[in-house]
Formats: C-alpha cells, structure tokens, sequence
C-alpha cells in the first residue's frame, strides 16, 4: 500500500472516532450533491456554464465558517469599551490622513449623492479599516458553506446567485472576489444583493469595483444612504447631559420614542458642554447603550439611516463620533 492511502486510512478512522462515526462520513457526499443541485439552478438563473463551473466544482464547507456562524451572539463588551476601540486616536488620525488625501474625489462623491463625506469616511473605517481589513475569505466559497449549513439555507443561497450575477457581469474576478466569513464584500462590507442594489461604478471604467477602486467604494456607500434616506441638511445627533435625578431616563430611552427637541429640552437636557440643545424644529430619540448610567445620545433620522446599514447601536454611534472627529478637523 502507498504512504499517501495509508495516511488517508488513518485520518478517516481518526476522524471518525471523533465525529461519533457518523458525521464526517456523510457530510462529504452530501455537499457535493447538494453543490450539483445548485450548479442546476446557477444555469437555470443564466449563468455561464464555463463560470459555474469554475466557482462551483472542488470547493469544500470552510470548517471555520460553520464555527463562527454557530458561535452565540453575545454582547461581551460595554459601549465604552467598545468605543474606546473602534474610535482610537489611530483610527482618527488615519481618517482624516484619508479625508484629506482623498478630499476632491469625496467632495464629488457627497455633492452627487447628498452625502457629507466625513459619513463616508467614517463608514469605510468602521468596516474595514479603511479597506485594510475585508475578510480573508473567498466570497463564493464562504455563501455555499452557509447556504449548505441549513441554518438560514434560503438567505445565503440567494446572495450566492446575486454573487454569482456579480461575477457574470465581470465586475470583479472570482478570486479577488474578497469578503468577511458571511459574505460581506470588499471595502464597505456590501453583501451581494445590496451590491446588486446599491453599487456604484463612479470612475466609469464600466465595473463596480468595491474592492479596489476608491471612487466606486465611496460611491456605493453614499448611495446606500442616499437610497435608503439620508438627510444632508442633517447631523447623527450627538452626546448629551440628561437631567440630574430622573428615575424615567430609562423609559425615556429608544429609537421608537423620538420627541421633538424643544420636549428634550423642557425634560432638562443639554449639550454635552452644558449649553442648551439647538432649537430646530427636529425630532430626536434618546439612545443609551450602556443604560442610564453611560452615555446619551440624541440622535436624528440619519441614525436610523445607518442603522439600516448595520442594526447595531453600537455601531452607529461609533460612525457618528468618527464623522465628528473628521469634521472637526475641517
Ligand atoms: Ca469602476
């Protein structure tokens, strides 16, 4: 017998001591059935033969993927903590480097879309750090592991075709085709239907390049928000001093209870620095995400805005003091 099949035979019997016998044995034949199955459909929606082939034969369900999508989520961290991270003094430094470096393409890009680029800047740094930090995973590959996974089966297979459309109409090559573990893309984090929605090819060169083209990644992003409602006439909101010795701030508390700012104003709320709360006419909403005891927050519409990008507190907020940060640069 040959080194290499002996060494098979022991993997595959160490294997399945681990797995209880049952698992590893099945899983193989399984997804590649399941993989011909979704060649069908590839070709059934019109895409290339040669093309299905190349992304669809010899891949396997990425083992670190199903960890990660089986991993509970859990809010570990405080908001302080949190911010103190995403919003370091690095971070700041490097947006506005980049605000400034990139200042006439982005001033083009927010009169276009009616987007304020220090929101695009900061955008493009909570992602991805400014596009250092895509993902290391092959888009492809990442959306079959969950698409076969079964855990939200139908989700990920149709972002799987919408990555395949993307592929067809050649805006990116299949290997550069670059994104997180869930299949977010290239340099503001696009999964592929909101690509297939909201990507912009703003140098013209006829690709949406989100992965390597600046104008089309600033681009995409401020169409998001245009499209799904932005505000340029607007801020986020910004920190705030609740009233002293009031039990309800709690109650108070939520992006459903907005209340116009003169309201805010009559409960005891001020500025930050103690001065009075801008007298528009604008609704705002309280958000305290770590409780009444942390920060507070007065946010306007544009934080729905983002929060439509990513549903996190968190993260919204954190978008809205880097955009400050750039914009006190100015
Ligand atoms: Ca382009």
């Amino acid at each position: 017998m040959k080194n290499w099949s002996k060494r098979a035979i022991r993997c595959g019997l160490l294997v399945w001591t681990l797995a209880g016998g049952v698992f590893p044995a099945l899983a193989a034949p399984d997804f590649q059935q399941w993989l011909g199955d979704l060649r069908q459909e590839a070709l059934a929606a019109g895409i290339p033969e040669p093309l299905v082939t190349q992304t669809l034969t010899d891949i396997q369900p990425i083992p670190r993927i199903l960890e990660l999508d089986a991993r509970q989520p859990e809010r570990t961290i405080t908001f302080d903590t949190y911010l103190s991270r995403a919003v370091n003094k690095t971070r700041i430094a490097k947006a506005r480097e980049l605000y400034r470096t990139h200042g006439a393409l982005l001033e083009k890009v927010g009169r276009h879309y009616g987007v304020q680029p220090r929101f695009i800047v900061a955008l493009w740094g909570m992602e991805t750090d400014f596009g250092r930090n895509m993902g290391g995973f092959k888009v492809i590959d990442a959306l079959a592991t969950l698409a076969y996974d079964g855990r939200r089966s139908a989700f990920f297979r149709s972002e799987l075709l919408h990555a395949l459309q993307i592929l067809k109409e050649g805006h990116i090559a299949p290997d550069r085709m670059i994104g997180s573990w869930a299949g977010a893309m290239g340099q503001c984090q696009f999964m592929p239907s909101s690509f297939n929605r909201y990507a912009q090819d703003f140098d013209g060169d006829g690709r949406r390049d989100i992965w390597g083209t600046p104008a089309d990644v600033f681009a995409s992003a401020a169409n998001y928000l245009s499209t799904v409602g932005w505000h340029v006439d607007q801020t986020w909101g910004r920190a705030v001093r609740p009233p002293k010795g009031k039990a309800d701030l709690v109650a108070w508390a939520g992006l459903d209870k907005a209340q116009p700012l003169s309201v805010w104003a009559k409960r005891g709320f001020h500025q930050i620095d103690g001065k009075p709360l801008p007298t528009a006419a604008m609704n705002a909403a309280l958000i305290m995400p770590d409780g009444a005891g942390g920060k507070a927050y007065l946010v306007y519409d544009n934080y729905r805005t983002i929060m439509d990008w990513n549903r996190s507190t968190y993260f919204a907020t954190a978008v809205g003091i880097l955009a400050d940060h750039i914009g006190a640069a100015k």
